[in-house]
């Protein structure tokens, strides 16, 4: 067979065309790859829902190569552990009492573990609205808007597309992009915080704050559900720092939230 130039356009076109039009329409949307948005998107995928992960970067992880200070280590509570050990991962306890696995281990077995249970991850899509039904004061999210990172980033003037679901997960840690985006665009509907409004990270406040991410994950607006540090700044809980057994943990609660919802 002789290695034709395009040969190989077809294949990518062909084989990305084929992927893209089997996640139009799906149960869930997961915004953000990041430790929280991987692991929901495992458990989501093992529990058979169809789950699509877009993530704005070209890579996967978030913030979990950086660990702390850009030293690549995953500091994770008992609590997590678990949820690291079914990935394949082996947190070393250390003499503090706190378990520690290596940032790029941790990467790549989460979205192996995501891939292998059926998610979708699609990297190079910038998240940039949501689709709605129902207006005034009662928008119900079933789907989101999206286009290339690419075209976001040189500001050329090229409509989106968009994704239809169920629901949909922010996982887009500190920025909490889409329940920003909903409530830009509506007002009207009250966040599920205490303000009805975007609350607003606060300072550092380790036990606090992983606490509270757990705690506060949940669905924000009908069809709306946030997690990880998403919730944080929603619910103007305090940040963690470089810990990340919230995020592991309210990864999995936002799929079990979401798979009694969809059940
Ligand atoms: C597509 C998007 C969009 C968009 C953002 O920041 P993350 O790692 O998120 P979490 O919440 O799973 O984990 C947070 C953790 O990494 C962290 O920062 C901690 C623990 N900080 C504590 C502290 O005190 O600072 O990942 C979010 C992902 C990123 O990869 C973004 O590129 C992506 O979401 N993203 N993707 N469309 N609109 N916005």
């Amino acid at each position: 067979m002789e290695l034709d130039e395009t040969l190989i356009t077809k294949t990518i076109v062909e084989s990305f065309t084929r992927d893209f039009l089997k996640i139009t329409d799906v149960d869930v949307v997961i915004v953000g790859a990041g430790p929280s948005g991987v692991t929901a998107a495992r458990y989501l995928a093992e529990k058979g829902f169809s789950v699509v992960v877009f993530e704005r970067n070209l890579y996967v992880g978030g913030g979990m190569w950086g660990g702390g200070i850009m030293f690549p280590k995953i500091v994770i509570q008992e609590a997590a552990k678990q949820i690291l050990e079914e990935v394949g991962l082996k947190p070393e306890k250390t003499s503090r009492g706190v378990y520690v696995v290596d940032s790029v281990e941790a990467v790549s077995r989460f979205t192996v573990s995501a891939i292998e249970a059926g998610a979708k991850i699609m990297v190079g899509f910038n998240v940039e609205d949501v689709v709605i039904r129902g207006f005034k004061d009662k928008p119900k999210i079933c789907g989101v808007v999206l286009n290339w990172t690419a075209v976001e980033k040189s500001g050329l003037h090229v409509d989106p597309v968009a994704i239809k679901s169920k629901v949909v997960v922010d996982s887009t840690g500190h920025e909490a992009s889409v329940v920003r985006t909903a409530v830009k665009k509506f007002p009207e509907a009250k966040l599920q915080t205490k303000t009805g409004e975007i609350m607003g990270e606060k300072p550092m406040w380790v036990e606090v704050g992983e606490a509270e991410v757990v705690k506060n994950t949940c669905e924000v607006l009908p069809g709306l559900y946030v997690a990880g540090m998403a919730a944080t700044a929603v619910f103007g809980s305090p940040r963690m720092g470089p810990i990340f057994g919230g995020m592991f943990l309210s990864g999995k609660k936002v799929a079990e939230l979401i798979a009694e919802k969809l059940k």
